[in-house]
């Protein structure tokens, strides 16, 4: 696998209740765009769960696997394990990085941050990556924390933190270049990509920003 910076450039994140068409025709949209990363986060209104979740997870990972794009899981380790997927990421408020390092061994572990003291925490306790937001407002996360801005990638890095970093949060085609030039390694976005009409046009569209 590509070393995490690089997976990192465009990390597409998204469950059932993001996508306006069924998330098997969004994900292979987005991977048709050049999404670099993709993790499954069944959250919101309506989302699946048990045998439904697992039935979804398993056919994205399916998609994934014939495209090489690692294949991450969002808070459940469990589901992680079942699939053998390439890696969790985590929340502040979910399972302890320690635990689910014993868990899933040398697998991807990312973690949310909101402040140079808990990027500072999640590295020591062995996070991978940082998913650092959110960078503006979004709808998406009903209780996410309150805005942060680029800034925060640019305060971290001047405090010396070199770990791999994705901002996330409202990121769009107009506002990738600005998270990138502040230190990101690269960008995780929900709705610029899940809800747009055509999600590889959308998916090329902010590649090229990056690159
Ligand atoms: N964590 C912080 S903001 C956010 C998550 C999961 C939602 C990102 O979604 P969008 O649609 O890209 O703003
Ligand atoms: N960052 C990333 C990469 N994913 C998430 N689900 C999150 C923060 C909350
Ligand atoms: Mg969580």
């Amino acid at each position: 696998m590509h070393p995490i910076k690089d997976l990192l450039t465009l990390y597409f994140v998204m469950g059932s209740p993001n996508c306006k068409e069924n998330p098997r025709h969004v994900l292979r949209e987005a991977i048709e765009g050049g999404i670099t990363l993709f993790q499954y986060r069944e959250k919101g209104i309506d989302c699946l769960a048990d045998r439904d979740k697992v039935e979804l997870a398993k056919d994205l990972q399916g998609i994934c696997r014939e495209f090489n794009v690692p294949f991450i899981v969002n808070d459940d380790v469990d589901l992680a394990i079942e699939l053998d997927a390439d890696g969790v990421h985590i929340g502040q408020e979910d399972i302890s990085i320690e635990d689910v390092r014993k868990r899933i061994g040398n697998k991807i572990i990312g973690v949310s941050a909101h402040s140079i003291e808990e990027a500072l925490i999640a590295i020591d306790k062995g996070a991978d990556y940082l998913g650092v937001g959110p960078m503006y407002a979004t709808a998406t996360k009903l209780d996410a924390r309150k805005v942060q801005g680029p800034q925060l990638i640019r305060k971290m890095r001047e405090a010396s933190i070199t770990i791999p970093i994705v901002g996330i949060g409202g990121i769009t085609q107009s506002t990738v270049t600005e998270v990138i030039n502040n230190g990101a390694d690269g960008v995780a976005i929900i709705s610029a990509i899940s809800q747009s009409n055509f999600p590889k046009i959308a998916t090329q569209d902010i590649m090229l920003k990056i690159k």
